[in-house]
């Protein structure tokens, strides 16, 4: 079609961190960061592919993220590492403590990284499927901006704090999942808003606590979590482990801390990896092969595991290229043209 271009993985991630360095990130940084989004790209993941560069650079503009920022890893021998992002993005952070942590889930059967004062943008698959790739298990999750009312309530406090989860399979790819616990993304709101269309019953409140199909009214008032109380527990959850037991922002103070949703969110993360052959050695069974058992039957159901339609997409993208609209390869046009 005419409205639409096909461009390789290596020549995307080529541009996109040309873009990246031209904006003043350094080098390592800027693969870090180009690695992810155009992984969100390949894998059709739309709102965490080239959609996201925009932002990252305005808030490099802002200069409210360090460019050349150097992970420090700090790494006493236990079962806590920790990585110190500097204020940087959280991907190099992630890469930069990836194989201490690694080694030390194989080495105790449980480790934990603490990212800590990192800008966080991206999909959490990335690093569960990392990990998955070295035969662990792991689950990731970082606070965001509070823009979610628990369940009853109707302030917004909580963010759209997502959680990801990745285990290891025989085959190429790992079992994955990855959501935000919000029950749609903001951009999703912001997307009706524009189109002039209603947003889906269930999705946000006002700022009176009033369910509202209103993409201004639920802008202004309150987005909800998946599964009401659940998803709200699952959020808070994520709130406890991954800011206040970090001593890291919350979702509401790094609202305030970023003075509004506008620019990128700055917290930390963690991410907990875990060697399932630690966990069964003493079971005699092989976690691995009791794990197929289960999810070859889900399949075998007819069922979608998660991330299935995602690595589909992969597979298309590696093999035929990426397929962009001519708005979005001119968007990368200007981005390199600035
Ligand atoms: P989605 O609802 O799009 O997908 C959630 C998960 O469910 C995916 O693993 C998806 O797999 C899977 N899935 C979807 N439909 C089905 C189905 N029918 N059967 C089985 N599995 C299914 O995710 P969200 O919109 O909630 O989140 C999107 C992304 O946004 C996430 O990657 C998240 O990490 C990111 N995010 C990041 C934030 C941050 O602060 N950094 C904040 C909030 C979100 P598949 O991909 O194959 O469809
Ligand atoms: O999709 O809500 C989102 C999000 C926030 C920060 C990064 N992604």
């Amino acid at each position: 079609m005419a409205d639409q271009h096909i461009i390789s993985v290596d020549r995307l991630m080529n541009r996109v961190q040309a873009i990246f360095e031209k904006s003043g990130l350094s080098p390592d940084n800027a693969h870090a960061v180009a690695h992810v989004i155009v992984a969100g790209e390949r894998d059709h993941c739309k709102s965490h592919g080239i959609y996201r560069i925009e932002g990252c650079l305005r808030v490099l503009a802002a200069g409210k993220v360090s460019p050349d920022a150097v992970p420090q890893l700090q790494d006493s021998g236990k079962a806590v590492i920790e990585v110190d992002a500097g204020g940087g993005f959280s991907n190099p952070a992630f890469y930069a403590a990836k194989d201490a942590l690694v080694a030390r889930a194989r080495e105790t059967g449980l480790a934990a990284l603490v990212i800590r004062d990192c800008l966080h943008f991206s999909a959490l698959w990335h690093d569960v499927e990392a990990l998955a790739e070295e035969g662990l298990a792991s689950l990731s999750m970082c606070p965001s901006y509070s823009f979610v009312a628990p369940a009853g309530g109707k302030e917004p406090l909580l963010g759209t704090n997502p959680i990801a989860f990745g285990w290891p399979r025989p085959g190429p790819t790992p079992y994955v999942f990855d959501f935000a616990t919000s029950v749609a993304a903001r951009g999703e709101i912001e997307l009706h808003r524009r189109a002039g269309t209603p947003i889906p019953e269930g999705w946000a409140v006002d700022r009176d606590g009033n369910p509202t199909t209103d993409p201004d009214a639920a802008l202004d008032g309150a987005m909800l979590t998946f599964g009401a109380h659940k998803g709200s527990a699952i959020s808070t959850m994520v709130e406890l482990l991954a800011g206040a037991m970090l001593g890291e922002f919350m979702s509401k103070e790094a609202l305030d801390f970023m003075g509004g949703g506008a620019l990128l969110p700055r917290h930390g993360a963690l991410i907990l990896a875990l060697d399932p052959q630690t966990f069964a050695k003493r079971s005699g069974r092989d976690p691995i092969a009791e794990g197929e058992k289960l999810l070859t039957a889900i399949s075998g159901q007819g069922a979608r595991l998660p991330s299935e339609r995602r690595f589909t997409a992969r597979a298309k993208a590696l093999s035929e290229g990426i397929v962009l609209t001519a708005a979005e390869m001119a968007q990368l046009d200007r981005f390199e043209a600035k």
